[in-house]
């Protein structure tokens, strides 16, 4: 797994209300997820991300651990409830918190890639409409905007958006995730106010304020693969690509909303006119890398019933602890069409990882071969994609820590470093060792090339 160029990026990601807690600390307000959790039957054993890993107070112990994993970056996100309580008001105390962070982080040589928006809208924004009306765009402006001003100096790379797709469709539509709404008009609204302000944020930095700093979007993709050969079955995999990938790689890349996907709404969507002039151009906006999260391929059968003709399939191919497809071999057939689609960007892995029912033993070890046969399975690809001149950027495991894994509570453990959520003891498991060793091989590497 040596064949990674010296300017590869080997880094671990977190999310703000997936690890900070400090709900109610440094003058932060409510964001959705807060309010979601509380609302019974919403969050596996009714968790909430209150206190999570407690990284508002211990992220000084926690970068220690990423410098002794050895890898370059370190990718979060900030919590838009810390910077704007309320509506207009801007928290200095909340800022202070990320500028801490990021000046550990140098301090220890990590490169800081920051996320602005992973999914903790603040309630404030959803009591007037949130991603469904179209002010959203403009106060998310607001936020980038002194993120930018008072962060680009610490800032390696921007991130504008972690997965518009959840943040839209499985929040809006499906109603898995806050704000929990099943209205597939306002998923459709959703995503466009996002996608919106994502073209709007970039052009802020770079027009505006004139930054060099790189700045890019995450999606979540999922190859999909249709069960058989047959035309349903064809149909309805190219309905779930739609709805998964197409609906928002088409806008960022092509500037338009694929066209079969829009005639397929337009029974529930009445009217496109929330898309106005101009909007389409802006989405488009040239960015500098394209971020992927890639977790597993989705396969699908027709289904006569559902909204959009498909539905998930059985598939015979190993698991994690999600029940999700272990699958290096579409990954590497996602980056192809990738690049023979869409763009010629360098792209990110700015999320990959998996969930195992891990078990922290009497000594403090935790013996976790499904991840680190996972991880080693898509450094792998990711290492074959490079030597194919794919040309990949860096890696980022999902994730640093086991944290608060949204609907399901803290019942699905993604982290490299286990967590006892009662004492907020942090253990290497099996698969930290791994990556720590997969990284320093490449450095000697590195050096050797130097
Ligand atoms: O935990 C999430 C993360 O917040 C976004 N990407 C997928 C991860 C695993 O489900």
């Amino acid at each position: 797994m040596s064949n990674f160029s010296k300017e590869f990026i080997f880094g671990t990601a977190t999310s703000s209300y997936q690890i900070e807690g400090g709900f109610d600390q440094g003058g932060r307000s409510l964001s959705i997820w807060d309010t979601f959790s509380e609302t019974p039957g919403k969050v596996v054993n009714g968790d909430n991300g209150r206190m999570a890993c407690d990284h508002y107070n211990r992220y000084k112990e926690d970068i220690q651990l990423i410098k002794e994993l050895g890898v370059d970056s370190y990718r979060f996100s900030i919590a838009w409830p810390r910077i704007f309580p309320e509506e207009g008001v801007y928290n200095e105390e909340g800022m202070d918190f990320y500028r801490s962070l990021l000046d550990e982080l140098l301090k220890a040589g990590i490169k800081p890639v920051v996320t602005l928006y992973h999914w903790d809208l603040p309630m404030w924004a959803y009591n007037k409409g949130g991603w469904i009306n179209r002010d959203s765009v403009n106060w998310f402006l607001e936020f980038a905007e002194v993120c930018f001003r008072e962060l680009d100096r610490y800032v390696d790379s921007w991130i504008t958006h972690n997965e518009p797709w959840c943040a839209s469709f499985l929040s809006y539509h499906l109603g898995h995730h806050a704000p929990g709404h099943r209205n597939i008009e306002e998923g459709v609204k959703a995503a466009h106010h996002i996608l919106l302000s994502h073209g709007k944020a970039v052009e802020l930095l770079k027009t505006d304020l004139n930054s060099q700093t790189p700045i890019g979007i995450t999606l979540n993709l999922t190859p999909v693969y249709a069960k058989t050969t047959s035309v349903n079955d064809q149909l309805a995999a190219n309905n779930a690509d739609g709805y998964t990938n197409r609906w928002f790689l088409d806008p960022i890349f092509k500037g338009s909303y694929p066209h079969d996907m829009m005639n397929l709404f337009s029974s529930y969507v009445h009217d496109y006119s929330f898309i106005q002039e101009g909007d389409m151009a802006s989405i488009a906006v040239e960015c500098d890398f394209f971020g992927i999260n890639y977790y597993n391929r989705s396969l699908v059968e027709y289904a006569s019933n559902e909204n959009f003709l498909f539905i998930g399939s059985h598939s015979d191919y190993e698991k994690t602890g999600m029940g999700w497809d272990v699958s290096p071999n579409e990954f590497k057939e996602l980056i192809y069409r990738l690049r023979m689609d869409y763009t010629n960007l360098p792209i990110f892995i700015t999320e990959n990882g998996s969930a195992y029912d891990d078990v922290l033993e009497e000594d403090g070890s935790v013996h976790d071969k499904g991840r680190t046969d996972y991880l080693e399975k898509h450094i792998q690809a990711v290492s074959e994609l490079q030597q194919e001149g794919m040309n990949i950027g860096g890696y980022f495991l999902w994730s640093l820590l086991d944290n608060f894994e949204w609907a399901f509570g803290y019942e699905k453990r993604f982290g490299i470093f286990y967590v006892d959520f009662t004492t907020q003891q942090r253990y290497w498991k099996d698969s930290a060792k791994r990556y720590k060793e997969i990284v320093a091989s490449r450095s000697v590497h590195k050096e050797a090339v130097q």
